[in-house]
């Protein structure tokens, strides 16, 4: 117990509920969002613009899928095919999946959490926003003027010479690199600079650690998929020999230098998953995280480790077999620092009180897929096998188990778990309970027959194939079809309680997470008076408040 202050802490049901007076409706017009420098403006806007890319990058989906439904040509051409799964990759990866936790959550929470007021460079957070906005016109350029066919991958020589329309798909890509670069500047800058007094970095919120650790990736690896997108549009367009060995190129340098920034491009993508899941397993087990400082140094571990194994991506194109093995062995590294947070956030359940929200069964979901996904990955990164499975499906589901199976789940898990904070309303639950069985079965249902389909043998980037593979391939279209309603019915229940949700009270789940300590929706400055920290986030023993409310700084005041 810590040293108890003279009255109880705030419970759910006497916290202040709507706070009238919020960022949303602070200033009114479509300029005072267009100009504003308020991270959670910022935040909201990333919401509504990736969350569109996603539903695009889910129709290319649908289309791939679709077309896979029968062994031979079903709605479209080959080289249709090739632009849709082109398409598909590039608008989930650069579009959605880099860019949606940090941009949504990251800026809406971390200056929160920080006790804050807004990140250290406002302007330049608007800047990224912007950046956003003209690399995803540039890339929706190419796409709708032709599109392009190399996968999302943009191997050379294929894509020094293909007569897609590649160049502004990479001029796109390269742009977006920037808004990344810029965010994750503004988030180291924020975590050194604008910790609040009593928020020390060990009583940071894991959330923060894990955006931090994926900041570091975002401004050191970033560069290097620029300079390569650039050099190879400049081949595409000029005609210099870089990577195209009928010019004098080197096309594995590409390889090389597309997996240096690649490989570490997946801890971007997974690393605030877990910084959200950090969070939500305590609040939803009423407990602080069974071992801070592992789960915190671990996303650090990763982030690190990451730089080191871009070769499993090669251990196929001509690499020796003592490269093959250090990078297969590195590749295991990474495996022991994910395993460190998985053993951590289980134990945190443990004697937990543990409600069953429909955040909660997302986190389920993420722990499941994380750690399906992550032994396959092991065991790509063992040569002998990787050399059976590379190229084929079981790629495809390796990867999406991670991507869209742990992820998305911590993407959903965030927002059923923060909207109430970020808008002031509530979700239907029940609904909200409907969605996650629909998403985690109609996932599975995908995804499984995935990885049977490429241990049979079946390549990826095929747009037909023989009639064996038939029934699995129906199969994994059948899950999509459900996963593709599961995202439907989410998307309509979080619209329609924006208006008709029951108003929320600032702290619904009776989280002691720092940023339930103010208002729902919080107000434009964040806080009213200076918030004050008097114990670790997620303290659950008796009397531990942190405040950021008028209604609990009187509390901490009266200890
Ligand atoms: C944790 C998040 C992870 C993500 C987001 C992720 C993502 C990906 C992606 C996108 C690919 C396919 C790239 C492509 O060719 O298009 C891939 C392949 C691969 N992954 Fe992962 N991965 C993760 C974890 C792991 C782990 C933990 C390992 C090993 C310890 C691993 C090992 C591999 C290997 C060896 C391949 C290449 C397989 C091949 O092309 O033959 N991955 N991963
Ligand atoms: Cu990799």
């Amino acid at each position: 117990m810590s040293q108890s202050p003279a009255t109880t802490p705030p419970s759910p049901a006497d916290a202040p509920a709507y706070n009238p007076r919020n960022y949303l409706n602070a200033e009114a017009g479509i300029r005072s969002w267009l100009l504003t420098r308020d991270h959670k403006r910022i935040g909201i806007m990333f919401l509504a613009l990736t969350t569109l890319f996603f539903f695009v990058g889910g129709l290319f989906a649908l289309l791939v899928r679709i077309e896979l439904l029968t062994p031979g040509p079903t709605i479209m051409s080959a080289m249709t095919y090739n632009r849709m799964f082109t398409l598909h990759g590039v608008v989930m990866i650069f579009l959605f999946m880099i860019p949606a936790i940090p941009g949504i959550f990251g800026n809406f929470f971390l200056p929160i959490m920080l006790g804050a007021r807004d990140v250290a460079f406002p302007r330049l957070n608007l800047l990224s926003l912007y950046l956003y906005v003209i690399g995803a016109g540039i890339a929706l350029y190419g796409m709708i003027h032709g599109g392009t066919d190399t996968g999302w991958t943009f191997y050379a020589p294929y894509s020094t010479t293909t007569i897609t329309k590649v160049v502004p798909v990479l001029l796109g890509a390269f742009v977006l690199g920037f808004s990344s670069i810029v965010t994750g500047l503004n988030f180291i800058v924020t975590a050194h600079t604008l910790r609040a007094p009593g928020i020390t970095w060990m009583r940071m919120p894991l959330f923060v650690w894990s955006i931090y650790a994926t900041s570091i990736i975002q401004i050191l690896a970033t560069p290097v998929l620029g300079i390569t997108l650039l050099m190879v549009a400049v081949e595409h367009a000029f005609g210099f020999g870089i990577f195209d060995p009928a010019r004098g190129g080197d096309p594995i340098l590409f390889q090389h230098m597309f997996w240096f920034y690649s490989h570490p491009a997946v801890y971007i993508m997974v690393l605030p998953a877990m910084a959200v899941i950090s969070e939500v397993i305590c609040a939803a087990a009423h407990k602080n995280i069974f071992g801070y400082k592992a789960v915190a140094f671990s996303s650090l571990g990763i982030a690190f480790v990451g730089f080191f194994t871009w070769g499993h991506h090669l251990f196929t194109s001509g690499q020796s077999t003592l490269d093959a093995g250090i990078f297969g062995v590195l590749s295991m590294f990474v495996g022991i620092f994910t395993a460190i947070k998985v053993f951590n956030w289980t134990a945190t359940l443990y004697k937990g009180s543990v409600a069953f929200t429909a955040w909660f069964a997302y986190f389920c979901g993420f722990l499941f897929f994380l750690v399906f996904g992550g032994m396959t990955g092991i065991a790509l990164a063992t040569v002998s096998l990787d050399v059976h499975w590379q190229d084929t499906y079981f790629v495809v589901a390796h990867f999406h188990f991670i991507m869209v199976g742990a992820t998305i789940m911590a993407w959903l898990a965030a927002l059923h778990y923060w909207w109430p904070k970020m808008f002031g309303r509530m979700y239907p639950e029940r609904w909200g309970l409907v969605g996650a069985v629909t998403i985690v079965f109609g996932f599975n249902a995908t995804f499984i027959p995935q990885f049977l389909l490429g241990n049979y043998g079946m390549p990826r980037r095929y747009y037909s194939y023989p009639e064996r593979f038939w029934p699995l391939n129906v199969a994994s279209t059948l899950g999509a079809t459900l996963l593709g309603f599961g995202f439907l019915l989410i998307l309509i229940y979080f619209l329609w309680s924006l208006k008709y949700g029951r108003v929320a009270s600032a702290n619904p789940w009776g989280s002691r997470g720092y940023e339930w300590g103010t208002l729902s929706p919080p107000p434009p400055e964040n806080f009213i008076g200076q918030p004050v920290y008097p114990s670790p986030p997620h303290d659950y023993t008796e009397g531990s408040v942190q405040s950021g409310d008028p209604h609990a700084a009187e509390v901490t005041h009266a200890a």
